[in-house]
């Protein structure tokens, strides 16, 4: 079934300022998920249904920037502007927060990864999640497949996400159909 429902939550990865035009690693239209995840935690606070909001926050001259060698610019450096999440996006105060990206010795793209978000759901009875966020062939497509791994029935919104390159978020696309992801338009 297509809506939400009890014991469903919603997982908004990292809409953080960086992500977004403007930001250190600018997303094309990475703000336009804002309106839609607006949408989306109106209809769960409506039925219930828990919310969590996941944040990349990363220490100073973290290794996954290009300084250290890694792959990206530095962005969501802790306690910085860029690190916040997007000022329109309307969390309520009820969301429940995953940071990551914290360790010294290796990134965490994954929401599941050593965070406790499965053993979090799993107590609380949650079977099914309806996902998006930033960035789509990164950190979202990571927490979609650790989420199948978990055991969880998983939705993407695909409004509510936007990729690096469009080759990735084609590519991104194309594994989650492949694994069993429900794409939600
Ligand atoms: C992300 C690049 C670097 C993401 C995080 O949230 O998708 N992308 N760090
Ligand atoms: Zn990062």
């Amino acid at each position: 079934m297509d809506h939400l429902q009890p014991g469903d939550a919603l997982i908004i990865v990292d809409v953080q300022k960086d992500f977004c035009p403007g930001g250190l690693l600018p997303i094309t239209k990475g703000d336009e998920v804002v309106p839609v995840f607006n949408h989306w935690i109106n209809a769960s606070v409506d039925t219930g249904i828990p919310i969590y909001a996941s944040r990349d926050w990363h220490p100073v001259g973290h290794i996954s920037f290009s300084e250290k060698g890694g792959p990206w610019p530095p962005h969501c450096i802790q306690d910085s502007d860029g690190a916040k999440f997007h000022p329109g996006l309307k969390l309520p105060d009820s969301v429940i927060k995953i940071t990551k990206g914290v360790r010294f010795d290796q990134d965490q793209n994954s929401a599941f990864d050593q965070t406790g978000l499965a053993f979090h759901l799993h107590k609380d009875d949650i079977k099914r999640l309806w996902i998006g966020g930033l960035a789509e062939d990164v950190c979202v497509l990571a927490t979609v497949l650790d989420a199948l791994k978990e055991g969880f029935d998983v939705f993407l919104i695909q409004k509510a996400t936007k990729p690096v390159t469009p080759e990735g978020g084609k590519d991104a696309l194309e594994k989650m159909k492949n694994v069993g992801v429900k794409i939600i338009n």
